[in-house]
């Protein structure tokens, strides 16, 4: 359902922590304000709308190739050799970027979007020739955690199951209503292994019970779909 499989070690996590901080200036600011906490490095799909994702894809994209190019041939062979399967980055979009939380910003409550990961719907243009939306992927790769750790809540229901659930019962409902139903589970975090699910897992970044003042949550966040045979990579 999701699994978790080491990938990079301590020192190689610690460089990246360096090398992502060294472009402090490039940091997108997510939340209301600096001080709120949120950022990331990188254009990703699910937060930009279609021009400033375009606009940042473009000014960001050489940056993140040009400073973190072994991480993404790490990543790619990697995910090459687990899929059995190439893998490649898909023209045009966002490369994966990483999500950075400061301490103010961390969930220490279960309050994160509940959802499925649909945002190739607004990444990918419409009938892109041979994409298979039906089979996406989604993965983490925690760079650095809070003292108290990190992971995702999961709940074992798939998106093409809720879609049946919500065809069945009037009214709006939205991905968080069926977790009354559901037990909630929770996958763990490690830095350095990433972490591989189906987009189409209902999930959450999960909260942790306590946060100290320097605590930081930085993860490169990236999905793929297939496409005519090969896995095509972006945020
Ligand atoms: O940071 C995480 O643990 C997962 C992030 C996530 O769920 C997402 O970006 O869709």
């Amino acid at each position: 359902m999701i699994t978790s499989l080491e990938l990079l070690d301590a020192a190689e996590c610690a460089r990246l922590e360096g090398a992502i901080k060294e472009l402090r200036a490039r940091w997108v600011m997510r939340g209301t304000s600096p001080t709120s906490g949120f950022f990331t490095l990188g254009a990703a799909s699910y937060l930009d709308g279609a021009d400033d994702y375009a606009a940042r894809a473009g000014e960001l994209n050489p940056v993140l190739r040009d400073t973190f190019a072994g991480l993404y041939a790490r990543v790619a062979e990697f995910l090459s050799a687990r899929l059995r399967a190439p893998v490649g980055f898909a023209d045009g979009l966002a490369l994966p970027g990483f999500h950075i939380w400061l301490a103010p910003a961390i969930f220490v409550t279960p309050v994160a979007s509940v959802h499925f990961d649909l945002q190739y719907l607004r990444a990918w243009p419409e009938a892109t020739p041979g994409l298979d939306l039906r089979r996406p992927l989604s993965f983490t790769l925690p760079i650095r955690l809070p003292r108290r750790g990190g992971g995702l809540n999961v709940w074992d229901v798939t998106y093409e199951r809720y879609r049946r659930f919500v065809a069945r019962v009037p009214g709006a409902i939205q991905p968080v209503d069926v977790t009354v139903l559901l037990e909630r589970m929770r996958h763990p975090y490690t830095p350095g292994a990433i972490a591989l699910h189906s987009g189409h897992l209902l999930h959450q970044i999960g909260e942790i019970d306590e946060v100290a003042p320097d605590d930081e949550r930085i993860t490169l966040q990236g999905h793929a779909l297939l496409q005519r045979g090969e896995w095509k990579l972006y945020w």
